[in-house]
């Protein structure tokens, strides 16, 4: 996977992205990082890239030439000059787990970040492909969420988790959140591991974590319950924990 970011900000960009596990992954060559400075693509001896809104109003609007550029140099650096352009804003589809999945399939992906009050209409209109938000909250600019967006895509290639098998384990690729984990100490200021977890018995264990599991999801998502694939023993639980609930608080 190659990525291409298009910021006013390249060093945020490089200095969040080449630690801990991407970092590792970008010098394993699992992943490249290919910043463009869009001040880079200012024909103004000021290299200024902003100019004040049509029609009035607070903050100022990136102009569309720079930008445009910018996207053009991306794209002449990918072989066959062809990519999906991410425009991330507040105004996009809300990112989630199979949409970072879709974006996973791809060879280059070029991220575009704006700033200020936004970008003229008119290069976004010809450029983007795909506009992102990463929820409902309003950011000073693009440069986190493309690393949340890099985070979340990168983990989904080969080889990038050491471990093979945790990518697909977690929270949301099964639409439930994850059961709590311990390690050592075995008693912590007096509080024990809960006992099945050190029985050695794996289907006892196993059966422990999917109804934990179930009960977070139910507690703090229980929207998410209604995408999850539930079997029997699943629902029955479900069932006993609102049954039970129901005797400790009936109008609740
Ligand atoms: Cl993608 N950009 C900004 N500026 N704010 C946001 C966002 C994006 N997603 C949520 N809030």
């Amino acid at each position: 996977m190659n990525y291409h970011v298009l910021t006013l900000f390249p060093d945020m960009i490089v200095s969040g992205l080449h630690t801990s596990i991407l970092g590792r992954a970008l010098e394993k060559g699992l992943i490249s990082l290919d910043t463009i400075d869009i001040r880079d693509y200012s024909m103004n001896r000021h290299r200024r890239v902003d100019d004040y809104p049509y029609g009035g109003g607070a903050g100022m609007v990136m102009a569309p030439g720079p930008v445009y550029r910018a996207c053009e140099a991306a794209k002449a650096r990918i072989p066959d000059g062809n990519a999906r352009v991410i425009y991330l804003t507040p105004q996009g589809t809300v990112f989630r787990q199979d949409m970072a999945r879709e974006f996973a399939k791809e060879k280059h992906l070029i991220f575009l970040c704006g700033h200020y009050e936004g970008i003229d209409e008119r290069v976004l209109s010809r450029v983007v492909t795909d506009y992102v938000s990463i929820g409902d909250y309003v950011l000073t600019g693009g440069e986190l969420p493309v690393m949340v967006m890099i985070d979340v895509i990168s983990r989904l290639i080969p080889g990038v988790l050491g471990n093979e098998a945790s990518a697909d384990s977690e929270s949301f690729e099964n639409s439930l959140l994850e059961y709590p984990q311990y390690t050592r100490p075995e008693e912590f200021m007096g509080e024990k591991v809960p006992g099945v977890l050190l029985s050695g018995h794996h289907a006892n264990i196993e059966r422990w974590r999917r109804n934990q599991s179930l009960l977070r999801t139910l507690q703090v998502r229980p929207d998410l319950l209604k995408k999850a694939r539930l079997d029997k023993k699943d629902l029955e639980f479900l069932r006993q924990v609102l049954q039970s609930k129901e005797e400790t608080e009936p109008n609740s």
